[in-house]
């Protein structure tokens, strides 16, 4: 490898330290009271899940020199601030498929750990804070909002956020805008939004954190398919957190995070103007 690609590597290699930390800190303001989980649900739960690996110890004949590399691996987890993408890229999507499994309107999938609350509230037409001279596809993104009965619903909100076109969350990577590529867009009368913004990149997993050494370890890859997260509620509603792909995109198959869904493909097309793509989803909600 040459010196310029391996420097092209480091630019596009988010680094756990500027993640980690930060994914670590916002998770702990979420819970901020005390559990209220009953004791029983804890004995029960707990209980089943440390079986669990009881039986993979006697399945896979797990050895002292293994065991003895899972404690220093999950103390390594905690001090990297990676328990937050750990737990949501590996265990995540089977809480969401369980949470979800009623639902009739819009597929949900998994939050990961880059959600910022209280985002700029923006109008129905809007352009995502981006800098004047932002790389990428710029992609015209619109739709509806509507309830299960097929009733508009104004005043939706549609809180988005995405990495940026090397794969990077404002946030969690040093040097970006506080809200870059992050708002909250109210819907119009007729519940519709368009949000202009540019399309991101695949999502590498930090290499150099303990996220990364499971992975090298492994031999698993380390990528997310390119994709926009959203949460998308109304009043009386269900709130639905969800997350869209790009059709025929890199890793779309192959989601180290088990994320994606057929229903949360987009395939946008060029515009007429030629300013890059567009593309329409429409978000159908429960009722409360
Ligand atoms: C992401 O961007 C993401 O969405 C998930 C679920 C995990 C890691 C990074
Ligand atoms: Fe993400």
């Amino acid at each position: 490898m040459t010196e310029l690609d391996n420097s092209t590597d480091l630019e596009r290699t988010a680094r756990a330290a500027d993640s980690g930390a930060n994914a670590t800190r916002v998770f702990q303001s979420k819970l901020a009271g005390g559990s209220t989980i009953p004791t029983e649900r804890v004995d029960e739960v707990a209980t089943a899940a440390i079986k669990a690996l009881h039986d993979v110890i006697r399945d896979k004949q797990v050895t002292y020199e293994e065991y003895d590399y899972l404690k220093k691996w999950m103390i390594q987890v905690g001090l990297d601030g990676e328990w937050p993408l750990f737990l949501d890229v590996w265990l995540e999507h089977v809480v969401e498929e369980v949470a979800n499994a009623d639902r009739e309107g819009s597929k949900g999938t998994i939050e990961g750990p880059y959600y910022i609350p209280d985002a700029p509230m923006l109008p129905a037409e809007c352009t995502l804070e981006m800098r004047a001279d932002e790389p990428g596809t710029p992609l015209r993104f619109q739709g509806q909002v509507r309830a299960v009965d097929g009733t508009p619903l104004s005043a939706a909100v549609v809180d988005i956020w995405h990495a940026d076109d090397l794969g990077f969350y404002s946030q969690f990577a040093p040097g970006l805008p506080e809200w870059l590529f992050r708002g909250r867009v109210i819907t119009d009368d007729e519940g519709r939004f368009a949000i202009n913004t540019m399309q991101p990149a695949p999502y590498q997993i930090p290499t150099d954190g303990s996220c990364g050494t499971l992975i090298t370890a492994a031999g698993w890859h380390a990528w997310r398919p390119a994709h926009i997260h959203l949460k998308v509620s109304a009043p009386d509603h269900l709130l639905i957190t969800t997350q869209l792909y790009f059709e025929g995109g890199e890793y779309v198959g192959t989601d180290i995070a088990d994320a994606v869904k057929p229903e949360l493909l987009l395939t946008p097309t060029p515009r007429a103007d030629g300013q890059g793509n567009e593309v329409t989803y429409d978000f159908v909600l429960d009722p409360a």
